[in-house]
């Protein structure tokens, strides 16, 4: 049996869960008592929890069963980056079940070294200890079926609000990595130009959203500051279009649906968001795709 190895962020289960999580997300450093408490009452103001796992497991569930439609059978292996099971705690349960050869996937479409990168790091090493042979996807952000259900997305918002501008919105990372040469921003731009295009988009805005605050620089400009920017120029609307996410979580529900909808009323902006893709169906199809032709290329 071929194993399919969906890899996501992953998500605290209880709010007594978030300070292990949080420690993890800060390579081991155990946060303060104010830091736990602040992400925990986020966490409290999107219900109490994360839809993160479940959507991430239905959208594990659907890909495997688009390839097994195409006569592809696979098993689905759901594995984290920030909480329990591990990708690497995933691929050592598909060693135990007997899988010998994965294909990978991670459900962010927009390649980092600082994101992607980490995962398909400790994707390669937990497949070479447990002699699973993996070949990952490394990065989707301009395949069709995607923008394409990106794209009916902002057309769906623009049905309400006709006369919005779009701004299109990815997780900020540190300023950093430029010097490397990243192609994170060239991608993220090379989306919303694709998405533009096909949604008919005559103008729109790029923003970083959910720097962390660090010492050190992130990219910006931050979603708040394009949004008085707008404002300023005169703009009553805005349609909030978050490309570099596919599921509904924190950094959806709070970070643009409370955050940054509270800075746009403070201002006046009307401000609708695009609905995440989560299992869409072109979504699904699109990383079935990738994930076909990864075993493909494996071969
Ligand atoms: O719904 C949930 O429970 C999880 C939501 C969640 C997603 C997510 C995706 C990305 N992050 C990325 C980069 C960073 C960097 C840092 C960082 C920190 C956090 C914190 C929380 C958090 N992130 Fe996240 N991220 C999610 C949640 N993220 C909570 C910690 C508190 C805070 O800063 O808000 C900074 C780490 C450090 O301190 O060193 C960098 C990127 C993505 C999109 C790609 C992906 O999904 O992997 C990039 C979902």
């Amino acid at each position: 049996m071929t194993g399919l190895l969906v890899m996501a962020y992953g998500t605290p289960r209880t709010l007594d869960d978030v300070e292990a999580y949080l420690a993890h997300i800060r390579g081991g450093r155990r946060p303060s008592a104010e830091q736990v408490r602040h992400l925990q009452d986020r966490y409290r103001r999107i219900g109490g929890r994360s839809p993160l796992d479940e959507i991430t497991r239905a959208q594990a569930a659907a890909v495997a069963e688009q390839l097994r439609r195409r006569g592809r059978a696979v098993r689905p292996y759901v594995g984290y980056k920030h909480a329990r099971p591990f990708i690497a705690d995933a691929v050592a349960q598909m060693a135990a079940d007997g899988v010998r050869e994965a294909v990978g996937v991670v459900l962010a479409p927009h390649y980092s070294r600082l994101s992607v990168g980490a995962y398909l790091e400790e994707a390669s090493a937990a497949a070479r200890r447990a002699g699973v042979a993996l070949r990952c996807v490394s990065d989707w952000h301009d395949h069709p079926g995607f923008i394409a259900a990106v794209a009916a997305r902002v057309r769906q918002a623009l049905e309400d609000l006709p006369d919005a501008h779009v701004v299109f919105t990815a997780h900020s990372l540190p300023a950093r990595i430029l010097s490397w040469g990243d192609p994170y921003p060239d991608q993220l731009a090379r989306t919303c130009a694709l998405v533009a295009e096909r949604a008919g988009l005559q103008e729109w805005t790029f923003a970083y959203q959910s720097a962390s605050a660090t010492s050190e620089p992130w990219l910006g400009p931050d979603v708040a500051d394009v949004l008085r920017d707008l404002r300023a120029a005169g703009r009553r609307a805005v349609i909030v279009c978050p490309v570099g996410f596919v599921a509904d979580h924190l950094e959806v529900l709070y970070d643009i649906d409370i955050e940054a909808r509270q800075v746009a009323s403070d201002i006046g902006l009307r401000l609708a968001r695009t609905r995440s893709l989560n299992a869409d169906p072109d979504v699904v199809a699109a990383l079935a795709d990738l994930a076909a032709q990864a075993l493909e290329e494996s071969r």
